[in-house]
């Protein structure tokens, strides 16, 4: 009678950096399909943020989904379920409830709707208060129940039945005394009320079903007397026969009442995308330290219990392109990562398992990723590929940037080959529809491709984009040199920079704002307070970073302490 509850399905998310940008997002959504092909069949892209207009464009020309929005790793209760939860629908009896926690050794029972939502919670404190204040003998005992749960309590044998489902409250009236005795007694009560339980006395089962009882129920598996079935059926009174004694019978009657009865209508349930620190309290509080979980619909997904605080989480982390944790999406630390596949600077790292760690020098993940297509003999179908061309001409500035190897011009026209697309042409495409990036706010063009680096004990914030003219964002400078001042005063950075890479003249400006000193540093050629030219420098990681950090550390006079 349990109902099924959905299992929450242990999970691995290939994930990028925060920030993403479209070599990130395309290598999580090709390596997650490449794994499924290679039996990981729940394994899934996700990403870390907001996708930009460029990633939206790709995506959308090959109407291909964006990956799985997943704004942090922080701890939630639904990753730490393994197993669905064993619940009680409603309208069953208690007595199959009891035997389900006795059978699964469960503290606690849910008690569900039709639909699997959550209703109350069946735990033995729940029944033990309930017993003494809904059915307690020393007053009269009133129970909940319905003929169909009678006889399947019972086991009873049913002669003539009516009312079926229906729950009324009874009284039970045990036909132990002379005629006279249980005369007087059924006509103080409402025989309406009435389930009277007696033997193969002719005189009580004709008067109870005359005076129109509930019904009557016949002990020790003896018969209703001759003539009485066609009585019983006029007057609508349901005669049943138990094979149990009379003792045994009142017994499991009061265990026939719906599970509801007995069950905790006061506990609440967490939401499975409650964050495990926000509940510790309520579990402490917690009947068996068990609370039962739901999803968005109500739906009784598991329990959380304290063990479960000590249990490995069911989500496992692939890391593309990125493996230093400042970049990673929060929480990430909690999680077993499985594999990194990466193509920056090591930043210090350290796991609890042996790990996959594929690292190259290459201009982008999507170029790794596309080559493992080829290792592992995959299928790469034309709209992964093309994803992978694009990721590959994005990251390295259309094969332009000083980032891009003899490997990446490969892979680019072996892609390019595949979808029969022309990779000056499809580079143009992707890159003029950037252009769109000088419309958005300062805050967005610096939040859409920052990353966050850290050297000589300081921290600092380096954003990109990639227009195909730079003079459209120059003319805003004001609002982003503003927006970097205020980045930098919230994070008490080094200095906060945006790095805006001109793909037809193959150069960038430097936007920052910063520590005085280091600013006067500076070698470029000044265009303007807080601006400069860099000739020829295309690419952040490669080129910009290592100068910055070499700035810094004649600036600081500290050891790099990448
Ligand atoms: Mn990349």
């Amino acid at each position: 009678m349990a109902y099924d509850a959905p299992r929450m399905k242990r999970k691995t998310y290939v994930i990028g950096h925060r920030n993403p940008d479209t070599d990130s997002i395309v290598s999580a959504i090709a390596y997650a399909e490449l794994k499924r092909q290679k039996g990981l069949a729940e394994c899934h892209a996700a990403r870390a943020g907001k996708l930009t207009p460029q990633t939206e464009y790709i995506l959308d020309r090959f109407n291909i989904p964006a990956p799985e929005f997943v704004p942090d790793l922080v701890p939630k209760v639904g990753y730490f379920l393994s197993d669905g939860a064993v619940t009680a629908v409603a309208s069953e009896a208690l007595w199959d409830a009891l035997e389900t926690m006795e059978r699964e050794k469960v503290s606690i029972l849910p008690v569900v709707d039709a639909q699997g939502r959550y209703r109350a919670v069946l735990h033995h404190n729940a029944f033990a208060s309930n017993i003494t204040r809904k059915i307690n003998p020393h007053r009269k005992a009133i129970i909940p129940v319905s003929m169909e749960l009678l006889l399947k309590t019972l086991q009873a044998q049913p002669v003539v039945t009516f009312g079926g489902a229906e729950v009324a409250r009874s009284r039970i009236l045990v036909a132990g005394s002379s005629f006279d005795s249980f005369r007087q007694h059924l006509e103080n009560e409402i025989p309406a009320n009435a389930l009277v339980l007696t033997g193969d006395r002719e005189d009580i089962q004709r008067f109870s079903i005359e005076s129109g009882a509930r019904a009557v129920i016949i002990t020790n598996g003896m018969p209703l007397a001759k003539g009485l079935r066609e009585l019983a059926e006029s007057r609508r009174v349901t005669v049943m026969i138990s094979p149990y004694d009379t003792s045994s019978t009142a017994f499991l009657i009061l265990y026939s009442t719906p599970v509801m009865t007995m069950a905790d209508e006061d506990a609440k349930p967490v939401a499975a995308g409650s964050y495990v620190r926000a509940v510790r309290d309520q579990l402490a509080a917690a009947p068996s330290r068990c609370l039962p979980v739901v999803d968005d619909a109500g739906v009784v997904v598991g329990i959380f219990s304290e063990s479960d605080l000590i249990a490995e989480p069911n989500i496992d982390i692939i890391m593309v392109d990125h493996n230093e944790m400042g970049q990673a999406v929060e929480g990430l630390e909690n999680y077993r990562i499985l594999e990194i596949i990466d193509h920056h600077r090591l930043g210090n790292f350290s796991t609890r398992y042996p790990i996959t760690f594929i690292n190259r020098v290459v201009g982008a993940t999507a170029t790794i990723v596309a080559g493992m297509y080829i290792e592992q003999k995959a299928v790469l179908t034309p709209g992964v590929a093309a994803l992978l061309l694009a990721g590959i001409l994005t990251d390295t500035l259309m094969l332009r940037s000083s980032t891009a190897t003899e490997t990446d011009r490969e892979m680019a026209d072996y892609l390019a080959g595949l979808v029969n697309l022309d990779i000056e042409a499809f580079g143009r495409e992707i890159f003029s529809n950037a252009r769109k990036v000088a419309d958005l706010p300062a805050d967005e063009i610096i939040g859409m491709d920052s990353k966050a680096y850290a050297a000589c004990g300081q921290r600092f914030a380096v954003s990109q984009v990639e227009v195909s003219a730079t003079d459209d964002l120059l003319v805003r400078k004001g609002a982003l040199l503003t927006g970097l001042r205020q980045r930098r005063a919230e994070e008490s950075l080094y200095f906060a920079a945006l790095m805006i890479t001109d793909i037809t003249s193959l150069s960038s400006l430097l936007l920052i704002d910063g520590d005085e000193t280091f600013i006067k540093k500076i070698a470029f050629p000044q265009v303007d307070a807080g601006v400069f030219r860099c000739r020829d420098i295309l690419s952040r990681k490669k080129q910009l970073i290592p100068l910055l950090i070499e700035l810094m550390e004649t600036v600081l006079g500290v050891a790099d302490n990448r």
